[in-house]
């Protein structure tokens, strides 16, 4: 199929120069308006200033784009009709001519058919506390596109230890960015241990070359915790998020609802900390994204 290159993205192909794909859920369903379009410009400055091209995937009238331009994001960002997509929401959203923002997911599948290696997003969707049957289709993703995914763990609204469970199964190495243990998004660490450590790119490129070699399919989580000052202790986030998940729980918000009304409650919650957090990470992991792709 036919995938619409933004201008800076198709020249940075033509130029084999190093390119980092970014996610569009986050502008739709993760942030409010004018938030997600002035992070998703930050994360693309983050980018460029690492010396790296960024292409921000989503659907713009049925048309899957590779690359938006700054009238495009910001139409994306006001956009009350998008449609949240995952991989099996892309068929329809297509077939529909919608404006879509795209998953972890959904960006993996259409940044690999792109030729796209690495990208990076805020928290990975996982497991959901309580309801473990509901297991976000990133993980099936990770399991089988080799694409490089870049986050600060997985969100801390799920149950961890049953989304590193859930990788494990389908054979997705978890890396810690210059820590130990897997981040729990909003703070620095869950506590729960990571399968190697890297300090550095070319830790991470080698890694990434080693599964190539290997003929693996799956692909690779590198986390980094937020940064420190924009970290909320995990002690000082647990209750909000025991509270919104509570609320969820009893007003019934089910399937795809539920992440983007538990990320809005917490940040309600705790007096938009929470948000400041998101934001800083997701800039922070656009920077470190930028420098695996060069080491590529
Ligand atoms: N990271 C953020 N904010 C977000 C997301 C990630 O900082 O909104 C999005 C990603 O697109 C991820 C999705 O794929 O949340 C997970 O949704 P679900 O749990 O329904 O799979
Ligand atoms: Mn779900």
């Amino acid at each position: 199929m036919d995938f619409v290159f933004g201008r800076e993205a198709a020249a940075a192909r033509r130029d084999g120069r190093p390119l980092v794909a970014l996610e569009s859920t986050l502008i739709t369903h993760g942030l409010p308006y004018p938030l997600n379009v002035e992070t998703a410009s930050n994360m693309e400055a983050a980018v460029r200033e690492e010396g790296a091209v960024p292409a921000t995937v989503a659907l713009m009238e049925g048309v899957v784009r590779i690359g938006l331009d700054s009238d495009d994001l910001e139409a994306l960002g006001k956009s009350r009709s998008a449609r949240k997509c995952s991989r099996r929401d892309l068929p329809i959203a297509l077939a529909r001519r919608e404006w879509g923002g795209t998953t972890v997911a959904a960006t993996m599948f259409l940044a690999h058919r792109a030729g796209i290696r690495i990208f990076a997003t805020g928290g990975i969707g996982g497991v959901h506390r309580g309801h473990p049957f509901d297991i976000s289709a990133d993980v099936e993703e990770l399991g089988r596109t080799p694409v490089t995914v870049v986050c600060a763990g997985a969100k801390a609204i799920l149950d961890l230890p049953l989304t590193l469970e859930a990788l494990e199964t389908r054979g997705v190495p978890v890396v810690g960015f210059g820590c130990d243990t897997f981040p729990a998004f909003y703070s620095r660490s869950s506590g729960l241990p990571v399968d190697i450590r890297c300090d550095t790119p070319d830790e991470v490129a080698a890694l990434m070359e080693a599964r190539d070699e290997l003929q693996l399919s799956a692909g690779i989580l590198v986390c980094a915790p937020p940064p420190s000052e924009a970290e909320v202790p995990a002690d000082e986030i647990e209750h909000a998020i025991a509270a919104a998940l509570l609320e969820a729980d009893a007003t019934g918000i089910r399937g795809k609802e539920v992440t983007p009304f538990l990320l809005a409650r917490v940040s309600e919650l705790t007096d938009r900390r929470s948000q400041s957090a998101n934001v800083a990470l997701l800039e922070n992991n656009a920077r470190i994204a930028a420098r695996i792709a060069r080491s590529l």
